[in-house]
């Protein structure tokens, strides 16, 4: 097997071995390695094979409440079959070498939690924790792991039990406010670290985008962990071209020593 360890600048080590305060931003590549899609990459993207405002808009909710149930039905089935990979866990390692990490994701899955990271910032909130369209009160999926729908099946979302509305995905969809006390978090991380890592986002959706300006903005240095090129390629003061599997346990090692298994 070819050897694909990155080589990484002495600066980057020095800065990330330096940092009192880490923050990781981490988007949809980070969990490409689980199997689970991204938005934008052509051909594997979800947008390249469905129309986001036919199903990540309020609008597209109320126009065809079942579309866009049976599509995040047919997510979180992937989801909650797909692992952690070797991304996920070198950043929970990462935790355990700095003296202070904050980990903000893009992402409405629930791997870094399965990797053992804690208290995660989700700005897109979580595909785990539905909701009442009209009366916001939570509602819970029956326990275990559904039967992956086929794609593009419509499945009726369940009625709220207080107010018999529908229940909708508890992730935030284009037009929609971040959640007020995530986004103040987000940014309390991002202007309050040394060193900014962004990982498998394009950068494209806002407000979030803005973190990594945010945080350069206010002194900190940026890596940016990415296979293609993006938005961020200017900002950061280090692009790791490479795939966020590759790339994050063969820092944390180069850094700090600590081993993680290999993939067969
Ligand atoms: C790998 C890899 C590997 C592959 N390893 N890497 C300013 C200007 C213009 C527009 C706006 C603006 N401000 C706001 C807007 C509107 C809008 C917006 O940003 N639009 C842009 C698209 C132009 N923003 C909003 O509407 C936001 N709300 C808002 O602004 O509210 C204002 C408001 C205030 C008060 C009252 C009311 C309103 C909300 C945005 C919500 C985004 N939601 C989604 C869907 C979530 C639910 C779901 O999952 O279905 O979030 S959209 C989608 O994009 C999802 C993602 O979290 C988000 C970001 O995508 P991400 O993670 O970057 O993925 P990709 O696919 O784009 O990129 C993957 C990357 O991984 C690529 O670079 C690959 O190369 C890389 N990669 N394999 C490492 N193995
Ligand atoms: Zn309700």
């Amino acid at each position: 097997m070819d050897d694909i360890t990155p080589a990484f600048p002495d600066s980057l080590l020095t800065a990330l071995r330096t940092a009192r305060h880490v923050t990781v931003f981490t988007g949809a590549g980070v969990s490409a390695e689980s199997g689970v899609p991204t938005f934008r990459d052509a051909h594997t993207g979800l947008w390249a094979r469905f129309d986001a405002t036919a199903l990540a808009t309020p609008e597209a909710f109320e126009a065809d409440p079942a579309l866009v149930w049976g599509w995040y039905e047919w997510r979180r089935a992937r989801v909650m079959r797909a692992a952690p990979n070797p991304a996920h866990v070198a950043i929970a390692a990462l935790a355990r070498h700095v003296p202070a990490l904050s980990l903000i994701t893009q992402n409405v899955d629930d791997l870094h939690e399965r990797a053992g990271s804690a208290s995660v910032i989700h700005l897109h909130g979580r595909l785990m924790q539905p909701r009442c369209f009209r009366c916001d009160t939570p509602w819970r999926y029956p326990v275990g792991i559904p039967e992956e729908p086929e794609e593009g099946r419509r499945i009726a979302p369940p009625d709220c039990p207080r107010c018999a509305g529908p229940i909708r995905p508890g992730v935030v969809w284009f037009g929609e406010p971040l959640p007020p006390e995530e986004w103040q978090r987000a940014v309390g991380a991002a202007a309050g670290c040394d060193l900014f890592i962004t990982v498998g986002t394009s950068a494209m959706v806002y407000p979030a985008a803005l973190l990594p300006e945010m945080a350069a903005s206010q002194g900190a240095k940026v890596l940016q962990v990415n296979p293609q090129p993006t938005a961020l390629d200017a900002l950061a003061d280090w692009n790791m071209l490479g795939t966020a599997g590759q790339v994050l346990p063969a820092l944390v090692t180069a850094a700090f020593g600590e081993a993680f298994p290999t993939r067969a």
